[in-house]
């Protein structure tokens, strides 16, 4: 994927494969550990699988947040005030987004995506909601600094980044993306601005591997879905059933891990390239790393953002912070 002026472009050979995803299968398949970033999890079928996640009763995190945002929606207004643009980085869910708009009277709203299609839907059912709210659309990979429309550049700004999906990135890019933000929102021109961000909270292993291991088997599905994918769009082989779901507590660095697991030895081709795996031998295809307060608290800090606030749903399973970009200076 590259990006040129904020618009996003798949980079797609003769055939109509996405490079980008070749090339990460193919260096992940071939690596010791073998490993896919978790980005291509979300073709069509993934983010519907993923929606369906959302909802379930083992899922906690999108209930605990939304719970959040319903209940603090005067302390958000208090402390964020009127008149700012809220930047979302992603599309925006058609829940979570509203809650935030409803209560700040925002003076714009500009999410933004490396996905167009979703991101011209959803901005426009939100455009439907607040009538009077002026929405631009941006599709941009928000990895690297994004240049805002003009007409935002002047406003105040927020920052909204929900959902957790900070605790997909292992530390080293979390930092990097925080940083991004802190370019994005202009935080080295005019007045400092703030970040609201969703970020899971460690807790039991029974619980937190259920929440990625649900009796349906929908996180299965979420899961085995990208040898599905690998095997339609890069002339894969891989026999599907050969794999099994895994969800385990890593509690040395914090996170949920998923692994695709071979139940058997299997040789397969994905785009003409041979590939053998042992039966236990995995394919690692997702973190989801859990925060406490110092450790939510200090990587916000090395990203550029001094916490200023966090709120817990009831079960304090789940936290959501305000942070406000730290100014430069050269002492403690
Ligand atoms: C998108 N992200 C925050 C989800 C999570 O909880 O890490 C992705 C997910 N993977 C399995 N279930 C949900």
């Amino acid at each position: 994927m590259r990006t040129e002026q904020g618009i996003a472009i798949v980079d797609r050979d003769e055939d109509g494969v996405d490079r980008a995803f070749r090339a990460d299968v193919l260096a992940g398949l071939r690596q010791q550990q073998k490993a896919v970033p978790a980005r291509w999890f979300y073709d069509e079928v993934g983010s519907q699988l993923f929606e369906q996640i959302t909802g379930l009763e083992e899922y906690y995190p999108t209930r605990a947040e939304t719970e959040i945002l319903q209940a603090r929606g005067t302390e958000f207004a208090d402390l964020i005030g009127p008149d700012r643009a809220v930047v979302e980085f992603g599309s925006g869910s058609s829940v979570k987004t509203p809650l935030l708009l409803e209560t700040i009277e925002p003076a714009a709203y500009v999410p933004l995506d490396i996905s167009g299609d979703f991101l011209r839907e959803s901005a426009a059912a939100l455009g439907e909601k607040f009538p009077g709210l002026p929405v631009y659309p941006v599709e941009a990979d928000f990895m690297r600094r994004v240049t805002l429309p003009d007409d935002v550049a002047p406003l105040k700004k927020l920052g909204f980044f929900p959902g957790s999906t900070i605790g997909n990135m292992v530390p080293r890019t979390a930092v990097d993306l925080l940083r991004s933000m802190r370019a994005t929102l202009g935080a080295d021109d005019g007045e400092a601005p703030l970040l609201l961000i969703g970020m899971d909270l460690v807790k039991d292993a029974s619980t937190l591997e259920a929440a990625y291991d649900d009796s349906q088997g929908v996180t299965a599905a979420f899961n085995l879905n990208l040898v599905h994918r690998i095997n339609r769009e890069l002339d894969g082989t891989i026999p599907v059933d050969a794999f099994a779901h895994v969800a385990r507590w890593n509690d040395d660095f914090a996170r949920i891990e998923m692994h695709l697991e071979a139940k058997r030895d299997i040789a397969f081709e994905v785009s003409g390239r041979r590939f053998f795996m042992r039966k236990g031998e995995t394919i690692h295809t997702e973190n989801s790393h859990k925060f406490t307060r110092r450790s939510a608290n200090i990587l916000l800090l090395a990203g550029g953002w001094t916490p200023l606030e966090r709120w817990l749903d009831k079960g304090e399973r789940f936290s959501l912070i305000l942070a406000r970009a730290t100014e430069h200076r050269d002492a403690p």
